[in-house]
């Protein structure tokens, strides 16, 4: 469709994989198909459906449990060089015990995953996208300590079955979001502060059980994913509040694993502390690592997994939370249509060389970053906000550095957008979902990506759309 034009436009780094990503609960569907058991997600849905909007679930979603050949066509045609899915966790084991592992849900992966091959598609697979069986949720969830070895035993489950045809492995994607904002118990501090202790544990508990067990046959990757921010302090000078909110963000599990002296952030410890005196608890909220604990958890991730989509205004706000920061929008930033998504490009480079200076240059694998919009196919904002974002990312690894070896949108589809359900569009792909067929229509951002993948060019957007346009008249 394009030639080669514009002198000035910048080179896709030679070795960047770009690629995209979906998760089990917002695209699979088939939410009871054979054996499958039911996950927090089905339960949620079908029993607090008033807390979803327009009352949806996923039961259906995009229908990908039935229609994933079509899904990795779409991907193939983008010209992805690799796709990040998750597995479902009640797919594979219904009731949980690795002693009931469902054919049916290890087949549903292994054909996925062969065909993606086929085409020369990398799989990029998350074991747990918060998605876990019911029946872990009603014995307390990620707060029970039980929950690390359950999850152990799973993850030892999908290794054996899928370990010969993956490379690239994700443990836990955004342990902190889920604790913060989905873990379905009491939402208090000390909950809050158990639920991403267990998963920490967890997460180190299988990078290890890997390396023991199947990296001298399988020879694949072990990592985790965590959402990192941005941060601007509100008066321009606050250099402190911008450090102790990236710290309560992304360093709370960042700072354990990645750094040199691991452990939870010293800013955070200290200013929980404080509070939990403050508030009249006799210890600290936040649960302690024990220096096992600290030796065991430190380095346990071959590759830094990195979701990024927005930065937000701070100041310093004693006693407010354990933080002492608020968090605001500048009014005169653009958003996304979710209300948390300001669209700030520069914040992406920020991030990364963050993550370069703090922890050592890690490997980084960026699994998601993209734009929520309503529906509709001509969707010149996402290829704006792709392109805005990549650039910055290009300039973090030419110009500062930075080890960046993947870049992948969220998301391949439109998808069950949580609490948001259908609304908020993600997707380089349109999905009908009022028609039974779930029918896919590329969007023109996916065409634009594929002419930035094949042509490894940063295509300006005006540039696409001119040449889009002209090419649409013959
Ligand atoms: C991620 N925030 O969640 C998840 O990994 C995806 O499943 C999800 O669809 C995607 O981002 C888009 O929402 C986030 O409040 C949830 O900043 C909340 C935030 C960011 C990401």
């Amino acid at each position: 469709l394009l030639g080669r034009s514009g002198v000035d436009m910048m080179e896709i780094p030679r070795g960047l994989s770009i690629g995209a990503s979906t998760s089990a609960y917002q695209v699979e569907g088939g939410w009871n198909a054979s054996d499958k058991g039911v996950s927090v997600w089905d339960a949620f849905t079908h029993e607090e459906s008033s807390l979803i909007k327009d009352r949806e679930n996923g039961d259906i979603a995009c229908d990908s449990y039935h229609k994933y050949q079509e899904d990795v066509a779409l991907a193939k045609n983008m010209g992805l060089q690799h796709y990040r899915f998750s597995v479902s966790w009640t797919r594979i084991l219904p009731n949980g015990s690795p002693e009931n592992v469902s054919r049916v849900g290890i087949r549903y992966y292994k054909n996925l995953i062969d065909e993606l091959h086929t085409y020369g598609i990398e799989p990029v697979v998350t074991l747990y996208h918060w998605d876990h069986p019911q029946s872990f949720e009603e014995v307390g969830g990620w707060a029970n300590d039980n929950m690390i070895d359950y999850f152990v035993e799973y993850a030892r489950v999908v290794f054996r079955e899928l370990g010969s045809r993956v490379k690239i492995w994700s443990t836990v994607n955004e342990p902190i979001i889920y604790c913060q904002f989905f873990d379905f118990g009491m939402n208090d501090d000390t909950r809050k502060y158990r639920c991403a202790h267990n998963l920490l544990k967890a997460h180190a508990k299988v990078y290890h059980m890997y390396q023991r067990e199947f990296k001298d046959r399988q020879h694949g990757q072990v990592g985790i994913v965590l959402l990192c921010h941005n941060y601007y302090s509100l008066n321009g000078i606050d250099a402190e509040a911008e450090d102790i909110a990236f710290e309560f963000g992304c360093g709370w599990l960042a700072n354990p694993i990645f750094s040199k002296d691991g452990d939870y952030p010293a800013v955070m410890k200290q200013k929980v502390a404080e509070e939990s005196k403050y508030q009249g608890f006799t210890k600290s909220k936040l649960p302690k690592l024990s220096s096992s604990w600290i030796e065991y958890i430190k380095g346990s991730s071959d590759y830094f997994g990195l979701n990024h989509y927005t930065s937000f205004m701070v100041e310093q706000h004693p006693h407010l939370n354990d933080s002492g920061i608020l968090k605001s929008d500048n009014p005169i930033w653009k958003k996304g249509v979710s209300d948390w998504l300001n669209i700030i490009p520069e914040g992406f480079g920020e991030v990364l060389r963050i993550i370069k200076e703090k922890y050592n240059n890690p490997p980084v694998y960026v699994l998601e970053n993209g734009l929520s919009t309503t529906a509709g196919i001509e969707d010149l904002d996402r290829i704006k906000f792709l392109h805005d974002y990549m650039k910055q990312m290009i300039m973090a690894i030419t110009h500062d550095g930075c080890n960046v070896q993947k870049y992948t949108v969220w998301s391949l589809l439109d998808t069950f957008e949580w609490k948001e359900a259908y609304r908020n569009r993600f997707g380089l792909v349109h999905v009908d979902f009022t028609n039974n067929r779930r029918m896919r229509t590329p969007k023109l951002s996916s065409k634009w990506l594929h002419e930035v993948i094949t042509q490894r060019q940063l295509i300006k957007p005006d540039e696409f759309m001119k040449q889009f346009r002209a090419a649409s008249y013959v």
